[in-house]
């Protein structure tokens, strides 16, 4: 049998990466499937991030002035070789991240689809007229390119995240420099090797790209530091845990630079009594244990009708204790290992807490330590709870579901607001007066609201992003390509004089 480091070396191979980046540093990579070392990663210094970012800035004051849709052809060519590799990507996502087969094929659609998508924006990069009040004079908005753009991505969505930051930036002609999680470089460096093989076949069609467009420097923090301290990127696009954003947000603030954070989400789904159940119940399966609950979109909270709620309960355990758990390329397999014995440590810790708070824990316990005692595999566990207790307000990176109860619906809004984060929410109704109410500006305080639509799983065509502890970015679709980009708002005078604005007289 072909081991995962074989497996994972083969397909880095057919991808194009270069043995020596995975086997000649020293990140370790790890696999969670089994917990074996995948590769020993070629590590980047603090000061080879400063010329990453030099070299990267050179590169995008060529990139910027290359018109739009040219730039577009570039990402219409990456959308292509990201299609033609996609089950070689998709598996090394399997590989390195533990997701089942169809959601890593599943995250390699989302770059391909935002690659799409940033082709059609580069000829929609749109300002507006505005009307002057001085006669004779024109005033217009320009959205021009801003400069490098630092990424730093977490490990649940190894690649698919930087993509929708990438796809856009280089679009809008900056150029990017990207931190990719320590636990996932592998996917990284493909993803590396995949954007080069971009750029070769963008230049052997006679198209100007100069060296540096897009570039990944793993390592640890201190090159996360060099990146985020650095006054040459004007926007730095940060995904991972509350924590990292606290760091993160106020360096970034500090020297006047702008950031893009997408953080925590603590998301709930709330069941109505007029809801249709069947639903429901599929919604929340996927939401609370899919992707072993290592989505920031997770839903991690249910809040439940009274009149629903034990039948609920009752059959969601029947669909809990069904769950295939195993490897994730293997046939039938729905929940895939945690990623690693710090998120199962955790997953333990909030199970106890939750317990010790007053609540009745099904599941949850170890599972396959026989098979791979290095590797950390939890039955998704389902936990109803008295009340909304601290550990309900914590986001645990694990497939935990808190299950609530309410009689009416304010109660019920007030329970899904009331936790720091505002990511994702859900409301299952077929009243159309509570799925309204639940939208409007006295409903639901997150970025996504869905209606008998999961917390997860959301489309790049929307902002994507959440309030509050989530950080308040919206990266993906909708507008989010102008945090790309500069605003500029100029003033033509194609008059004989020059009158001033609010009447002032100057007289000279
Ligand atoms: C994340 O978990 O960081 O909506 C992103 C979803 C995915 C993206 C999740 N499209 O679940």
């Amino acid at each position: 049998m072909t081991t995962i480091s074989t497996q994972a070396h083969d397909l880095l191979a057919r991808m194009g990466v270069a043995k020596s980046l995975y086997t000649e540093g020293t990140l370790t990579a790890r696999s969670p499937v089994d917990g074996a070392v995948t590769g020993k990663v070629v590590e980047s210094t603090a000061a080879e991030m400063q010329a990453a970012i030099g070299k990267a800035h050179a590169a995008f004051l060529e990139w910027r002035v290359i018109p739009a849709p040219k730039r577009g052809e570039l990402v219409r060519k990456f959308g292509e070789v990201l299609r033609t590799h996609k089950t070689d990507l998709a598996a090394l996502v399997s590989l390195e991240a533990g997701k089942i087969a169809s959601e890593g094929l599943g995250e390699v659609q989302e770059m391909i689809d935002i690659c799409d998508f940033a082709v059609g924006l580069s000829r929609q990069l749109h300002g507006l007229t505005i009307a002057s009040e001085r006669p004779g004079h024109r005033m217009m908005e320009q959205w021009l390119p801003l400069g490098v753009v630092g990424i730093i991505s977490a490990f649940n969505f190894p690649v698919a995240v930087w993509a929708w930051n990438s796809a856009l930036a280089l679009v809008a002609g900056d150029t990017c420099v990207w931190k990719p999680s320590e636990k996932t470089p592998l996917t990284a460096l493909a993803t590396q090797a995949l954007f080069e093989k971009a750029v070769a076949a963008y230049k052997a069609d006679g198209h100007v790209a100069p060296e540096g467009l897009s570039l990944v420097l793993n390592g640890g923090a201190a090159v996360g530091e060099a990146l985020v301290t650095d006054t040459r990127v004007p926007l730095i696009s940060a995904t991972g845990s509350t924590r990292m954003g606290r760091i993160v947000g106020p360096k970034v603030a500090a020297r006047f630079g702008r950031c893009l954070l997408e953080l925590g989400g603590n998301n709930a789904l709330i069941v109505s009594d007029k809801a249709d159940l069947d639903l429901a119940v599929r919604a929340i399966a996927f939401g609370a244990w899919g992707t072993a609950g290592q989505r920031c979109t997770t839903t991690r909270r249910v809040i439940a009708h009274k009149a629903v709620h034990d039948q609920l309960v009752e059959r969601l355990e029947k669909v809990r204790v069904q769950l295939k758990i195993g490897n994730p390329l293997a046939d039938g397999t729905l929940v895939g290992p945690l990623v690693d014995k710090q998120a199962f440590d955790a997953m333990q810790a909030a199970l106890a807490q939750a317990k010790a708070q007053g609540g009745t824990v099904r599941g949850g316990e170890r599972a396959l330590a026989a098979e791979h005692p290095e590797a950390f595999y939890a039955a998704p566990a389902l936990v109803t709870m008295p009340a909304q207790t601290e550990v309900v307000c914590h986001e645990t990176f694990a497939p935990i579901l808190y299950v609530l109860k309410y009689e009416k619906l304010d109660e019920a809004i007030a329970l899904q607001n009331g936790v720091p984060q505002g990511l994702s929410s859900a409301i299952f109704t077929t009243d159309i007066r509570e799925a309204e109410a639940f939208m409007s500006a006295a409903g639901s305080d997150c970025g996504i609201a869905n209606v008998n639509i999961g917390t997860s799983g959301a489309e790049i065509g929307g902002a994507f992003g959440g309030e509050k502890e989530t950080g308040g970015g919206r990266e993906s679709g909708s507008d989010a390509w102008r945090q790309y980009m500069r605003r500029v708002t100029n003033t033509v005078n194609y008059s004989n004089s020059l009158p001033l604005a609010q009447g002032v007289k100057f007289d000279v």
